[in-house]
């Protein structure tokens, strides 16, 4: 396997103590090194560490993981002129804002385009130098859009899958992307790209209708450009259950979340985790917690929202500014509704330990999970298969796992007033009920494990060749 994505699963960083190895966490890591630690191959990456490249041999490879070596991490220079342009200009402030229906987000600058080229053709590059003819190459992601075409171009036959993590947004939305033509010939030179969900397939297959060359077949899913057929399907990723249902900090978490639960005085504990992205929704979340506290008096004092914002692109603008309102609108509340016994609102803008993580998940009574548009959010399966008290999931419509969790309370994150009203239905649900709601999304979110959606992956990109 030759795997290709933006980011890397392990980082060197230089540290007073010497040079260590870091896991990235996250649900995308967590599916897939496990994959790579079984099959072995490369997988290509951006290296962003700042000891990355001391720790290669001259063909930029690492043997990973450090203490049982099992594949060849390869890693890909980015100067910080690539960085701004391809990685913050057009990944974060093009395809990023657009993909999510934030049209009027989309900043576009010449240079940011022609970074994305060269450093697509790079990527390239470094898994054409890998290939053999058994070799299955799969690529992540929006940043790298163009690779299965410049791979095709140099290797003809090659093995070549994409699995695509964001949303993809209707053709009257796409439309508006200057380089429309060019991704969607660099993603078609795929034999097989994935999405989270079925919309996402049916705005992809509309789009590539569009495009000249191309003829698309809504029945069997295949869509040929030119003389490339490439079939398109969902696999909603799920994230890998056990780390979460049996994690190895079960027994501090346990411990951990019997504390919190004194500590914050609260009967009835929600909680929100999210990165710092506009398209996570936590202002109208903020707002609608809110507005809450403003009607449901008698809740007032029983009800803590524990918000963990994790800091992320935080040196693109807008992401400053918004972090700014998150803070000024959580002292808002909390200067409005706090009392000397009680703080609505228990606010971390950092990324909190993994066991802490943990603790959160297993002792919230709600999750409280509203982005305005996500492509899946693993947050709200991790949730699930972590908690063991029947949480209620609230979820927004606009994340892909609402396709699947419909036993969530599904509200639209943009109607304050209906966020609202979902938390006192939460909070007021019948035990009987909440029983049954937990159990059936525990079930789907174990049966369609991590490993379930790679097998179902795998098995799909064979049957393209049979
Ligand atoms: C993209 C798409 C799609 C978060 N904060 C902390 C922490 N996390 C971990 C969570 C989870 C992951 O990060 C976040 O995953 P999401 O899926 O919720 O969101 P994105 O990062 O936006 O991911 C998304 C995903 O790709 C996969 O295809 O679902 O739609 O946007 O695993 O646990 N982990 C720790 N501390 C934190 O503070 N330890």
């Amino acid at each position: 396997m030759i795997l290709l994505s933006n980011r890397e699963p392990y980082s060197h960083e230089k540290t007073a103590q010497g040079i260590i190895c870091k896991k990235a966490v996250g649900g995308v890591v967590s599916a897939l090194d496990p994959l790579m630690q079984q099959h072995g191959g490369t997988w290509i990456a951006w290296g962003s560490g700042s000891a990355d490249f001391t720790v290669c041999n001259s063909e930029k490879k690492v043997l990973v993981p450090e203490e049982d070596p099992k594949y060849f991490l390869k890693r890909v220079h980015l100067s910080k002129e690539d960085v701004e342009n391809y990685y913050r200009g057009f990944s974060n402030r093009v395809l990023w804002p657009l993909f999510h229906l934030f049209v009027d987000k989309m900043y576009l600058k010449e240079e940011y385009w022609d970074s994305y080229y060269k450093v697509n053709k790079r990527f390239a590059q470094a898994a054409i130098d890998e290939i053999d003819k058994n070799h299955r190459i799969w690529i992540h992601d929006y940043h790298l859009s163009l690779v299965p075409r410049f791979i095709r171009e140099a290797r003809p036959n090659a093995k070549i899958a994409f699995f695509w993590h964001i949303p993809w947004p209707p053709w009257e939305v796409f439309d508006s992307l200057p380089q429309r033509d060019e991704l969607l010939e660099g993603m078609l030179k795929s034999d097989l790209i994935g999405f989270h969900t079925r919309s996402y397939v049916k705005n992809f297959m509309e789009c590539a209708s569009k495009k000249r060359n191309t003829k698309v077949n809504i029945n069997n899913g295949i869509v040929t450009n030119l003389d490339n057929k490439t079939k398109i399907m969902h696999f909603p990723l799920g994230i890998c259950y056990n780390d979460f249902a049996h994690s190895e900090h079960a027994q501090y978490a346990s411990k951990k979340a019997r504390r919190l639960k004194i500590i914050y005085k609260a009967k009835h504990l929600i909680l929100g985790i999210d990165r710092l992205d506009y398209t996570k929704g936590i202002l109208s979340r903020l707002k609608a917690f809110e507005l809450f506290l403003e009607q449901c008096t008698e809740f007032r004092e029983n009800v803590v929202l524990t918000q963990v914002v994790t800091p992320s692109r935080s040196r693109i603008k807008e992401y400053g500014n918004m972090k700014r309102e998150i803070d000024e609108t959580i002292g808002q509340i909390n200067g409005r509704f706090g009392t000397e016994e009680w703080t609505p609102i228990k606010y971390f803008y950092r990324k909190i330990p993994q066991k802490l993580l943990i603790s959160y998940y297993k002792t919230a009574d709600i999750g409280l999970l509203t982005p305005l548009r996500d492509g899946m959010n693993l947050v709200a399966k991790e949730y699930i298969a972590t908690n063991r008290k029947n949480g209620v999931l609230i979820l927004s419509e606009f994340a892909g796992a609402s396709e699947e969790l419909t036993e969530a309370i599904i509200v639209n994150p943009y109607d304050i007033q209906e966020t609202a009203d979902a938390i006192k239905k939460a909070i007021i649900m019948p035990i009987k009920e909440r029983r049954q709601r937990f159990k059936a999304m525990k079930k789907k979110v174990k049966q369609h494990d991590s490993e379930w959606w790679i097998n179902n992956f795998l098995e799909e990109w064979e049957k393209t060749y049979a």
